[in-house]
């Protein structure tokens, strides 16, 4: 029986990728807004508003979570561009996921997606040295930007299979 949280198994923590790789992370990234919108797609209210697990987040929840996280992934991606390995910020996103934005219509965070993404996948196919450094004050460790492409094309097809998974055993 699978960790239903982790349904395509824990985050990878890589600090360097292969081209091949590098190349797959970037493909999924590219590839999670349609995706995305295609696992949310013909949800009623209800729906949306149903937990993927029990006392998880609600499929509006999880699409909106998305946005907020790859926001902050965008902006880690530039610091770690523009900086010498620079200290980016946390956040708290359980909390993030029970502000009153999480309750909007999930079109409006698969919108931002699409503009985010093409950004980020544009800010990372001009990338030339993804072994740039950034540090996580949490953990006080210093990583790669080869370690964000490998986050968070494992977190948009995480999240993903929360929803496909609900909707496979709901029968929807
Ligand atoms: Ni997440």
């Amino acid at each position: 029986m699978t960790d239903p949280r982790y349904p395509i198994g824990p985050m990878p923590i890589h600090l360097s990728l292969s081209p091949e790789e590098r190349e797959a992370a970037l493909g999924a990234i590219r590839a999670l807004p349609v995706e995305l919108r295609a696992a949310a797609h013909g949800l009623d209210d209800a729906q949306l508003d149903t937990p993927y697990r029990e006392g998880g987040w609600s499929v509006r929840q999880v699409v909106h979570h998305v946005a907020d996280s790859h926001m902050n992934a965008y902006v880690r991606v530039k610091l770690a561009l523009t900086e010498d390995n620079p200290t980016v910020k946390p956040y708290e996103e359980q909390l993030w996921a029970e502000l009153p934005d999480s309750a909007l219509p999930p079109a409006l965070s698969l919108e931002l997606l699409d503009g985010l993404h093409t950004r980020l996948v544009t800010v990372l196919g001009g990338v030339t040295d993804f072994a740039r450094e950034w540090t996580h004050p949490a953990q006080g460790r210093t990583y790669t930007l080869d370690t964000l492409l490998g986050m968070y094309a494992w977190h948009g097809r995480h999240h993903v299979a929360h929803i496909t998974g609900l909707r496979e055993r709901q029968g929807w």
